[in-house]
């Protein structure tokens, strides 16, 4: 295992101590960091404690180590996984070749590109969560919106180290681009729509980890194959703090089911009116709002078909996720893609696409897959308490803004409609202003240890084999 001097402002296992000039250029932006997460982080929690997990090592025993922290006394660090030694390129056009160290410069824009791209979801996530604290159904779930939220700045730093070591001047002018854009901005906004939606419940909340930190799983993985390899170690690093928020998201949800079932049992009617009397989730309000997620995150994979999909595989900078064991062919110079995309009439063709040009399509296949995961678990969950209701996914061409499918009217089946029809069917489709009013209805605060919200259940167990009533957040 590398070292992480902890003696360092910028605790890190990058060296950072023999790099004077990248010390200081990090250092210069360090407290710009903190006026944006004083502005726009969760600010009106500065000063209470917090139970939180902070990576201390990159090795197994050190990226979790807990303890109560101050949100601002959090040491955001710069952690690379270890190298691996000997690591070759693992697809495209240099396949087999060793992996660069530095980036070459012929590929500089394409990588600074997706780089920015990255590091923009971060602060934006932070800001889209700004003032969920004070609405939390109870200190558990607020622990771990505090721990996201602090994880989202070091993955915020894990980017800008990148574009300040490796990418000269620009990479600075960037770094501070990344502070200056906000979530919603209607000058500045963030880069990826899904990063403008607001989250101003906690139902949003859990979607959005369910559905949208699972894109930051897959993009992860894809640029953690590239050939650059410090941004690779950095992925892969960043990947072991993303499962925990994809956890808070699928566990959330999971619990909104359950709360509902028993309110469901307890009243013996799944009635959504009856069930909202009772201060639950009923289950078609929670699938509008699964369609609404589900449908904005496939767009972050970009369009079905991309020149600049093809370019970033071919160049070796953003494989797929799992290259060396999930594909035998890690060039894919001749193979093609089969797709289905609308004729221009309402209906729909098949269309075939060199392979390379495919790969975002080819992401989005895999991420549908995962996301199905959880709605099976749920499904289960109804199925068992003896309900009739199936949660799902909305099919791939529902709702887009970017790619093939990008406003064409279809219904959740896919199924291209009129646009007349599109609009009137929407409020059953997606949360109406009621469903949000009602939602927000719910989101009163829960503080006292161990109390949950009525809409959603206590969780199985605790944080780090802490007990759930543990005074995860102690408010003063
Ligand atoms: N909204 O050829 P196209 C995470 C743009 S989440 C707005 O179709 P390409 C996290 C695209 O940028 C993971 N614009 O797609 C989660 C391009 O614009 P420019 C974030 C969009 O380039 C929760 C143009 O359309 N990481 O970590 O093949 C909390 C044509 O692009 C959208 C990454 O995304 C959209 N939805 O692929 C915290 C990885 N989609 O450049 C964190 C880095 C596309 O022509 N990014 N556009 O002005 C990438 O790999 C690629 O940029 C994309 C798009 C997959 C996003």
């Amino acid at each position: 295992m590398s070292a992480i001097d902890y003696s360092e402002k910028i605790p890190n296992n990058v060296n950072l101590a023999n790099d004077r000039t990248l010390q200081r250029a990090l250092e210069h932006w360090q407290p710009r960091f903190l006026d944006w997460w004083r502005e726009m982080g969760p600010n009106d929690f500065a000063s209470v404690d917090v139970y939180l997990r902070t990576a201390v090592g990159v090795d197994a025993q050190g990226w979790a180590h807990y303890g109560t922290v101050k949100m601002p006394d959090y040491r955001w660090g710069i952690f690379l996984a270890d190298p691996i030694a000997d690591r070759t390129i693992g697809f495209g056009d240099s396949f087999g070749q060793p992996v660069w160290q530095q980036v070459p410069g012929e590929f500089r824009s394409q990588f600074r590109r997706l780089i920015v791209t990255q590091g923009d979801t971060e602060p934006a996530s932070v800001e889209q969560q700004h003032r969920l604290g004070h609405t939390c159904p109870s200190l558990y779930d607020l622990r771990n919106l505090f721990q996201i939220n602090v994880e989202e700045g070091r993955h915020l730093w894990a980017m800008v180290y990148i574009l300040h070591a490796y990418f000269g001047r620009d990479g600075r002018e960037e770094a501070e681009e990344l502070l200056a854009r906000h979530s919603g901005d209607v000058d500045k906004p963030r880069i990826l729509g899904t990063f403008n939606e607001p989250i101003l419940d906690w139902l949003s909340f859990f979607c959005f980890c369910y559905f949208t930190d699972r894109d930051g799983k897959f993009q992860l993985k894809s640029l953690a194959e590239s050939s650059f390899d410090p941004l690779a170690r950095t992925c892969r690093f960043m990947l072991t703090e993303e499962a925990h928020h994809m956890f808070v998201g699928e566990t959330g949800l999971g619990r909104v089911v359950k709360r509902t079932l028993e309110v469901m049992k307890e009243t013996g009617s799944d009635d959504p009116q009856e069930i909202r009397r009772h201060g639950a989730v009923d289950l078609p309000l929670l699938q509008r709002y699964l369609s609404f997620w589900f449908s904005s995150s496939l767009d972050l994979f970009g369009s079905e078909i991309s020149s600049n999909a093809a370019t970033t595989f071919a160049s070796g900078i953003k494989g797929r996720p799992d290259e060396t064991t999930q594909y035998q062919d890690h060039v894919c110079a001749d193979s093609s893609f089969e797709l289905e995309v609308p004729d221009g009439k309402g209906g729909v063709i098949k269309d075939t696409s060199p392979m390379r040009n495919a790969m975002n399509e080819v992401l989005r296949l895999s991420y549908v897959k995962d996301c199905e995961i959880g709605l099976k678990r749920w499904n289960m969950q109804i199925k068992r308490a003896g309900y009739n209701f199936e949660l799902k996914l909305p099919s791939n061409r529902f709702r887009r803004a970017i790619g093939t499918w990008a406003n064409i009217p279809t219904d959740l089946e896919g199924r291209p409609i009129s646009r007349e029809e599109y609009d009137s069917r929407m409020p059953g489709w997606l949360p109406s202003a009621s469903d949000k009013d009602y939602v927000k209805s719910l989101m009163q605060r829960v503080v006292e240890p161990g109390k949950m919200a009525a809409w959603i259940a206590p969780p199985e167990r605790g944080v780090n084999n802490l007990p759930v009533d543990y005074e995860y957040v102690r408010l003063n």
